[in-house]
């Protein structure tokens, strides 16, 4: 950053940074020449992906101008900063939402098509970045969308993973990872910047020395990598703002393995530089169950170590008075994996800014803000004592000292209740001593939120229980949301008209205005256009799935979608016995055919790959699917897809065409879903539980345009804590007995009764997620989705109203919460 002390004489030097002329002409000369002289190409002689990254690079240098201008805004104004520390960002394809945010759509269109080229077919060929795994990392997509623009100053930090979520295929019905190599054919939405990396420390040991007087610890470490960021452009939804998404990746240091380098062994001291680049390299691909591994120990310190010196460095001014931080930045906390980042903060303030202990602590407390995202007891991130010890020395005794001081003030508080003491100690002892990240978050974090209402309540009640004692007020619910111009706008162009023309232009920032809708719901030439789009929609996901050689919806059918990782809490299962019910009940004729609503029953979704239980539900999908689209009695009737490889792109043609939307999680499992929120807001009725944000959604959309089932919260801790025995529901009800029956009779593995044997007996004697429990009403609902469904006028006017009351899961919304109530941030307009 040394372009103060450069003395230009050109008169285009000293001028403004200037986009390139917003017209078809301005936009066809910028093409032209990125195609020939950044690919190196003539026009008749590219191909359409020298199209596409000339197109994405001409979308990008419009895009500049705004982009460095909102830089040097934020260097003069000094406004507080949301500093999004999150180790995933999903973001989808990138070139339609920054032609939509550039208002540059229609140019592009005919500037290509007057170079002969289909803007559509170059479109196809992008490779998402998927550098996240579900939910969580689609989240912080939609934050980031929201937050530029709403025009918040705001950096994204995370990684830049070479390989991103793997690319899933299905052989024989099972799954298969693939690498996910989204780089290989360039990658134009990024831009390195070599020169301002900076350098991170690992391993080692601490040692205090005498400073003047004063004693202090240094970090003496073993090993350095060199983080090296890589800016993507955030734009906002028509209002000119690009925040920044600050990827970095990882790369050898000169300096590495100096030892090597001396005793003359030159090749094998380059080989071990990879050592230090592997720390970029993949994307964990395990949601919910984190690893314990030393890698991915290291990706979290690394970027969250690079992110917090990156902001002191080059965002703040050089003479900052770190007092002052908290009113320059909000971290927040996408969860535990950038919790180490309280210990570096403080390691930061105290060993090399020099700060008191107290001042640091005061400081940093105000800094940080965690958001949680589960409530699975297996899904809260531990590091064990020994492995943290060894790669951070200096950040283990600084937790140590935090857990100390804390540990007093639960004394002082509630007296010395040792049990209690055990409990909050950040410090587990069982079974092996380790630092409880989620802990440490909650002792460190100015405000500790949920991700929905009853997310946000559960924390309180039972996993943090005895912190909300300690600090009600820390404690804040903030319902997630989705963004509006991605899920509805870009997703649903005939939709987005159709509202636009009945409501004007504004719902795409303002999205609780959908409400206009409601009137129309009782519209009859507005639901049979509503109607129209659904139908066209489903035509669309057609010629998609056909295009991937996969099946097409069954004309006529209703569209039944479950997407969601494949995890046996989110009860994959229940839809599969749901599935075999119906089919079994057709062919031995216990169902009349003609009472059966035709579906097309359609999944997506990846399981981690070492989980062996959700792999054999993939397989058993896939089984499934086959013997019902094989069978001549349920020709028409029933059919099954499981397209490989749901991607937030896939997601972009899937969510349009559903009718059904399947929420049927275990309640008090699901912390919030975001999918679920994303298909009301396209007008598909949700099949639920009462869980997550579907509690919420039920509440505005009202109950008779929402199909309820199973167990509430309440209901499933009681029959818990009773005894559940899922084998007397398998008695009780002879629709399930049928359905297990038939699964396990080899029905779908050509007569091998072995192949599901162990997710039968998993479902009779263990069933953790008490899919037997909820089944018949699970059923029984099903039933009431196909009498809804044959009054179509019922129907439609029902999914208008889903529409028109989804305005409330916009991220805008939910931005405007943590900017409230947790970040105390304003927008710089
Ligand atoms: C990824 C890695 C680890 Cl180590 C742990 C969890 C994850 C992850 O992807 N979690 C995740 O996606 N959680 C989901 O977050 C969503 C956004 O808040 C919620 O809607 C959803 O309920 C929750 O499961």
């Amino acid at each position: 950053e040394n372009t103060s002390e450069l003395r230009p004489t050109h008169p285009l030097a000293l001028a403004p940074v200037v986009a390139p002329a917003a017209s078809v002409d301005g936009f066809a000369k910028q093409f032209l020449q990125n195609l020939n002289f950044g690919q190196g190409v003539t026009l008749s002689a590219s191909d359409v992906n020298d199209q596409y990254l000339a197109l994405a690079y001409t979308v990008r240098d419009y895009l500049m101008a705004r982009w460095l201008d909102d830089r040097a805004t934020q260097k003069t104004q000094q406004a507080k900063t949301v500093c999004y520390l999150s180790a995933e960002y999903l973001l989808g394809r990138q070139l339609d939402n920054n032609l939509l945010a550039a208002r540059l759509t229609d140019i592009a269109t005919e500037a290509l098509a007057q170079c002969g080229i289909d803007i559509d077919a170059v479109r196809a060929v992008e490779i998402e970045p998927g550098l996240g795994n579900g939910g969580l990392g689609r989240l912080a997509a939609c934050f980031i969308d929201s937050l530029a623009t709403m025009s918040v100053p705001t950096i994204g930090y995370g990684i830049r993973y070479e390989y991103g979520i793997f690319r899933q295929a299905f052989a024989d019905g099972e799954q298969v990872e693939q690498p996910d190599a989204w780089l290989r054919m360039g990658s134009p939405w990024d831009f390195a910047h070599p020169e301002a990396a900076q350098t991170i420390s690992f391993a080692g040991h601490t040692e205090t020395y005498d400073d003047g007087g004063v004693e202090r610890t240094r970090w003496v470490p073993e090993w350095n990598v060199l983080a090296v960021p890589y800016n993507m452009m955030v734009p906002g939804y028509h209002n000119g703002r690009v925040n920044t998404l600050r990827l970095w990746r990882a790369v050898a240091t000169n300096a590495f393995d100096l030892h090597t380098f001396n005793s003359g062994d030159y090749v094998e001291s380059v080989r071990a530089q990879t050592f230090a680049e592997n720390i970029s390299k993949v994307l964990y691909p395990e949601d919910s169950t984190p690893q314990g591994k030393e890698l991915r120990l290291q990706q979290q310190y690394f970027f969250v170590a690079a992110s917090i010196a990156d902001f002191i460095d080059n965002v703040l001014p050089d003479d900052f008075d770190l007092d002052k931080l908290p009113e320059r930045v909000i971290f927040q906390l996408n969860d535990t994996h950038p919790v180490i980042g309280v210990p570096e903060l403080m390691r930061v303030l105290v060993d090399e800014k020099k700060l008191e202990w107290d001042a640091a602590w005061a400081i940093t407390q105000k800094c940080f803000a965690y958001t949680c995202h589960t409530l699975l007891p297996e899904a809260l991130e531990v590091w064990s004592v020994d492995l943290l010890g060894r790669l951070l020395p200096r950040h283990l005794e600084i937790i140590y000292r935090i857990n100390d001081e804390f540990l007093l003030e639960v004394r002082e508080r509630f007296g010395d209740d040792e049990l209690l003491i055990r409990n909050m100690s950040i410090i587990g002892e069982h079974p092996y001593r380790s630092v409880r990240m989620a802990y440490l978050a909650t002792v460190a974090g100015s405000k500790v939120n949920g991700v929905a209402e009853l997310h946000s309540q559960l924390l309180r009640d039972n996993v943090l229980k005895d912190f909300a004692t300690m600090w009600p007020d820390k404690f804040t619910n903030v319902t997630n949301g989705v963004t509006p111009r991605r899920f509805l706008r870009l997703a649903n162009p005939e939709l987005s008209a159709l509202i636009t023309e009945a409501l004007g232009a504004g719902w795409t920032v303002d999205l609780e205005r959908l409400r206009g809708l409601e009137a129309l719901a009782d519209d009859a030439d507005f639901r049979e256009r509503f109607a129209a789009v659904k139908a066209s929609n489903k035509r669309r996901l057609g010629r998609v799935l056909e295009a991937r050689g996969d099946a097409a919806p069954g004309d006529g059918h209703m569209l039944d979608v479950m997407i969601k990782r494949l995890h046996e809490y989110k009860r994959q299962t229940l839809k599969v016995l749901h599935i075999v019910s119906t089919y079994e009940g057709i062919v031995s004729g216990r169902l009349d055919v003609d009472d059966v609503q035709a579906r097309t029953f359609l999944f997506g979704a990846k399981a981690a790959p070492g989980y062996g239980m959700a792999k054999r539900i993939i397989h058993l999908i896939n089984a499934v699917g086959e013997v019902v689209s094989a069978d001549p009695r349920v020709q028409g009737k029933l059919q099954v897809l499981y397209p490989a490889n749901y991607n937030v792109t896939l997601a972009e043609s899937i969510i349009p065409a559903a009718d059904l939307s399947e929420q049927i999680s275990l309640a008090g499992k699901e912390a919030s879903g975001t999918g679920n929120m994303k298909l009301a807001l396209n007008g598909a009725l949700t099949i639920g539980t009462d869980d997550g944000a579907n509690v919420e959604i039920r509440k505005l959309v009202g109950d008779d345009n929402f199909f309820l089932f199973g167990m509430s919260e309440p209901e499933v801790e009681a029959l818990w804590a009773e005894g559940y025995r899922p084998a007397d529901f398998y008695q009780r009800d002879e629709r399930l007995r049928s359905a297990i029956d038939l699964i396990a009779s080899g029905a779908f593995s050509a007569g091998d009764r072995t192949v599901f044997e162990p997710l039968v007996s998993n479902l009779l004697y263990e069933d953790r997620f008490m899919a037997l429990a909820d089944f018949s009403s699970y059923l029984d609902a099903q039933n009431r989705v196909d009498a809804a469904y044959a009054d179509q006028d019922a129907w439609v006017r029902s999914a208008i109203l889903n529409v028109a009351r989804s305005g409330y899961f916009s991220s805008d919304r939910a931005m405007r919460d943590y900017l409230d109530r947790i970040w105390h941030a304003t927008p710089v307009i």
